[in-house]
């Protein structure tokens, strides 16, 4: 599957990145549960190797618990921070990310005490792929609505600072790499939404998601579409079992595939079909 999806303006979120690198003192990195390789992009890490870093694994409510658990071990058995989030949740996520941030630079805070600069706050640039949620992450620690956010890649498409006792946050718009690690990646980016739903094949994209859901996740598949028997189904053929299911059909009696596609999509990334990962530790 051919995906073009580097547009113009990451060129210029990149420098933005860059140019605003000097005036923080860390970077969160924002990463989605359900594609932890694939979401995080090589071009950002390379952006961002100077600096101290936070991970944040966000959207983990909509990930599949168990996968989460397999992710923490990794990360702990590494000794590398991750922090397991859901930015809608209503609790604030402010001490927690305060707290890690504290942490992670105790011994710079403390240098920079010795020399008797003592700064009021911390300043932390969040960054990410597109709608992985980096806004929405901000909005909790800010516990109000500065930041636009939308359920589409490209809600933010400028730098915007918001204020918190104690930390100072940079919104960035989402960056993605020039070019994807492998073919299966730039299908998860796009199943995830990072990537506009216009740059591709939905059609072809969805086929690829249900025959990854029959295999992994065949119980859930079958229960949101009310179709029974997928195992020896290709993509397509599962996708026609639910046209009949929810009368996709056109006039003449065809499927109608591209009203299915757009759908099984959408209740993916809204996790109306269950909580799914796309990757797993040993999917490295
Ligand atoms: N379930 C769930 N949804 C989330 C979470 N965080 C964000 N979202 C949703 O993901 C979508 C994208 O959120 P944004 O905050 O706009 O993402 P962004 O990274 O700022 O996106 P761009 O600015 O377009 O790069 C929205 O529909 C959010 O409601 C989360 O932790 N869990
Ligand atoms: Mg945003």
């Amino acid at each position: 599957m051919n995906i073009q999806w580097f547009p113009g303006h990451m060129t210029k979120t990149r420098r933005l990145i860059e140019e605003n690198l000097r005036l923080v003192d860390i970077c969160i990195e924002i990463a989605d549960a359900r594609l932890i390789i694939s979401s995080r992009s090589p071009l950002l890490s390379d952006l961002i190797k100077n600096k101290p870093q936070l991970l944040i694994i966000n959207k983990s409510d909509i990930a599949d618990d168990a996968v989460n658990k397999e992710w923490m071990q990794w990360f702990k058995e590494r000794k590398q921070n991750a922090l397991f989030v859901n930015s809608r949740d209503g609790g604030k996520l402010l001490n927690k990310v305060t707290d890690e941030i504290h942490k992670i630079l105790a011994e710079k805070i403390k240098a920079k005490e010795e020399k008797g600069i003592v700064s009021k706050s911390v300043r932390a640039m969040v960054t990410g792929i597109p709608n992985v949620g980096k806004s929405t992450f901000i909005n909790n620690i800010s516990g109000r609505k500065s930041a636009k956010t939308g359920d589409r890649p490209g809600v933010t498409t400028g730098k915007q600072w918001i204020t918190v006792p104690g930390i100072e946050l940079l919104d960035t718009p989402g960056i993605l790499s020039p070019k994807f690690l492998s073919e299966t990646q730039g299908e998860h980016l796009a199943m995830s939404g990072a990537v506009r739903d216009a740059v591709f094949d939905t059609a072809e994209l969805s086929c690829i998601l249900l025959e990854f859901l029959r295999d992994n996740y065949s119980g859930l598949l079958c229960t949101r579409f009310k179709i029974t028997d997928t195992a020896d189904l290709k993509g397509y053929e599962i996708m026609e079992k639910i046209c009949k299911s929810r009368g996709f059909i056109v006039r003449g009696g065809d499927f109608d595939y591209d009203r299915a596609s757009a759908i099984i999509l959408d209740e993916f990334r809204s996790a109306k079909i269950g909580r799914i990962s796309l990757e797993r530790p040993s999917d490295i």
